[in-house]
C-alpha cells in the first residue's frame, strides 16, 4: 500500500467513525491534502548520453578543474548516472546547477516541494556535499527553500543512498534552481546522482 493510499484509508476510517457520531461530516484539510496528487515538475534519470546538458558548472570559461558527464559505469538504475568530478584542487567550493519551473496548476499558500534522489560519493570527507534549492519569483531570488542552505546533506559514502526531503514553498515562488555543491573541492572528489525527482504537493 502506498503512503497516499494508506493516508486515504486512514482518512476514510476516521471519517466513517466521526460520521457515525457527528453527522453531517466535514472532511479535514489533512484528508483533502492526502486526496490530491503530487505534480511532477522534473524527473531526471540521466540515461541518455546528453542528459548532463541541462546542468551548468559554476566556473569561468576554460577552467578545467572540474567536469560533469554521464557515467554508464556507475549508476543507480537504467543506463547511467550524472557524475560531477573535481579534477584539480580548488580553493573553496564548486557547484553545478539547473533550473525547474513550478506548475501553474497549484497556486496560493500551502504548497510543498518534495525532492527524491539517489547519490554516492568518492574521494572526500564527510559533510562537504550538499543538494540545495533556491526559490525564484517574478522579482528575482527569494531565498533558499525552507531557509536551509543545505536542503539535503549527501553522506560521504561510496554506495548508492536514497535521499528524500520536503519543505514549504514561498507563496510567490515560480521557479527553482537545483544546485549540487562540493564545499571542499579537492582533486578526485566525485559525486554521482541518479533518479532525481522534484514534485509539488498541495497543502
Ligand atoms: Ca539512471
Amino acid at each position: 500500500m502506498t503512503t497516499n493510499s494508506y493516508e486515504r484509508s486512514v482518512c476514510i476510517a476516521v471519517a466513517t467513525a466521526i460520521f457515525a457520531a457527528f453527522a453531517p461530516l466535514a472532511i479535514s484539510p489533512a484528508c483533502r491534502a492526502a486526496e490530491q496528487p503530487a505534480t511532477l515538475l522534473a524527473k531526471m534519470t540521466f540515461d541518455a548520453p546528453d542528459d548532463s546538458r541541462a546542468w551548468t558548472e559554476e566556473k569561468k570559461q576554460g577552467d578545467a578543474s572540474s567536469e560533469i558527464s554521464i557515467d554508464p559505469g556507475n549508476r543507480h538504475s537504467g543506463a547511467s548516472a550524472l557524475k560531477f568530478r573535481i579534477t584539480a584542487d580548488i580553493a573553496g567550493e564548486r557547484d553545478i546547477f539547473t533550473g525547474v519551473k513550478l506548475s501553474d496548476k497549484i497556486t496560493g499558500p500551502g504548497r510543498h516541494l518534495r525532492v527524491r534522489l539517489f547519490s554516492r560519493t568518492a574521494g572526500g570527507p564527510s559533510g562537504d556535499v550538499s543538494f540545495r534549492i533556491l526559490e525564484r519569483g517574478p522579482s528575482g531570488v527569494i531565498g533558499w527553500l525552507g531557509n536551509k542552505a543545505d536542503f539535503i546533506k549527501i553522506d560521504a559514502v561510496d554506495k548508492w543512498i536514497a535521499y528524500e526531503a520536503q519543505d514549504n514553498l514561498s507563496e510567490n515562488t515560480t521557479g527553482l534552481t537545483l544546485e549540487l555543491a562540493i564545499s571542499h573541492a579537492n582533486a578526485n572528489r566525485t559525486v554521482w546522482i541518479d533518479d532525481l525527482s522534484v514534485e509539488e504537493i498541495p497543502g
